[in-house]
């Protein structure tokens, strides 16, 4: 029997659809997560795509998250468009939230959104995108639960929390990069448990603090950050603007809130857009032309832009449909029931 199962990007839609909805999610959650899914799943970042369904139906069914939430926006100064997720999923505050903040940031020239009280689960890239989209830079960042530890430190402190940026180009694909501060996504860890593979120094310590290759004993012991020092202090950054500055809880307080539940994070998010036109006002051509020789600078000695393989691996999918693990996706299949 083939390992794999192919399925069009229709039928990932589908089947993320029914799954959350067969799990009590209001339809307007289920649309916005499965469309990030299904866009995860496009991209060949498996992390991120169908295998983040198993967690979103066990944090619907732990009680914590709440499937109907209505997001509630408000706007304490021009620039700060704030939704309150009101312990839904984060996806639907986002939508909610985006257009005012792309409207702010044309009108301001630099815009943020706030997302508060939301359980996060998602990749950042699709949301960097759809600011890039919109002719504008975004950058986004979130904290997750505390299973990162600091340089030098063998217990959790950070969450693996993403950075991801979005550069709109005139013609084509937006230079857009989107990584966890740790060595990798906890996903990835999880995916190499389920398969029983192990994982490469570096990505994590065990629980006794000592460096390990078995991705069991990375889960249970504590990750580390990339770039050593670099990494570490960019996710203590995360903690204090996607946290402490936006009054919602770090990844310490996000896991303890969690107790054992084994939901998504609960937590905040902080988006930036920029608009370029504002920036630049007369010099807006040479200025994005400076971005392209950047580009090329790279892309000519052979290097490629970060988002490329997504870029290529989106064009295959919307072409052949996608390739998922069995394993997975019976696992999927019993949500349904
Ligand atoms: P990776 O290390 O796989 O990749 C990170 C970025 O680097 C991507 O933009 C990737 O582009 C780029 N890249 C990789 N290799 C190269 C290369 N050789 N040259 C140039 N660019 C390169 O990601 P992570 O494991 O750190 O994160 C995976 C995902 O997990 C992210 O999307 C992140 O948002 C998500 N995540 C979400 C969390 C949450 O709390 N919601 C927490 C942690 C992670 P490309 O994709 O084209 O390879
Ligand atoms: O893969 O590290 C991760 C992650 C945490 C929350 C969502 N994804």
């Amino acid at each position: 029997m083939n390992p794999s199962i192919n399925l069009s990007l229709d039928q990932v839609h589908g089947l993320a659809l029914d799954a959350l909805t067969a799990n009590g999610m209001g339809a307007d959650h289920a649309e916005a997560v499965a469309g990030v899914i299904t866009q995860g799943q496009r991209d060949e970042c498996h992390s991120h795509g169908l295998y983040r369904l198993l967690g979103c139906v066990r944090s619907l069914r732990s009680g914590k998250v709440d499937g109907h939430a209505v997001p509630v926006v408000s706007q304490p100064a021009p620039s700060i468009v704030k939704v309150d997720a009101r312990h839904g999923f984060s996806l639907l505050a986002l939508q909610t939230g985006l257009p005012l903040l792309c409207e702010q940031a044309r009108h301001l020239g630099v815009a943020a959104l706030v997302i508060r009280n939301c359980y996060h689960f998602s990749a950042l890239w699709p949301e960097v995108e759809a600011i890039a989209e919109q002719g504008l830079v975004g950058l986004a960042m979130t904290p997750s639960h505390a299973w990162v530890a600091p340089v030098g430190g063998s217990k959790g402190v950070f969450g693996t929390n993403p950075l991801a940026f979005a550069w709109p180009r005139p013609a084509g694909q937006p230079f857009v990069f989107d990584f966890a501060t740790s060595a990798i996504a906890r996903g990835d860890i999880e995916l190499h448990a389920r398969q029983n593979k192990p994982i490469p120094l570096g990505w994590a310590v065990d629980a006794q603090g000592a460096p390990t290759t078995d991705a069991q004993a990375a889960l249970a012991g504590a990750m580390q950050t990339f770039g050593g020092h670099k990494g570490s202090a960019l996710a203590a950054m995360i903690e204090l603007l996607a946290g402490a500055l936006i009054g919602d809880l770090t990844s310490a307080d996000s896991m303890a809130f969690d107790d054992g539940a084994g939901a998504a994070p609960l937590h905040g998010e902080l988006l930036l857009a920029f608009d370029p036109a504002r920036f630049l006002g007369d010099d807006l051509a040479p200025g994005l032309q400076r971005a392209e020789n950047l580009f090329a600078a790279i892309t000519g000695q052979g290097a490629r832009l970060p988002s490329q393989r997504r870029f290529e691996a989106r064009q295959r999918s919307e072409r052949d449909g996608v390739w998922i693990d069995r394993a997975l996706y019976q696992d999927i299949q019993a949500l349904l029931a």
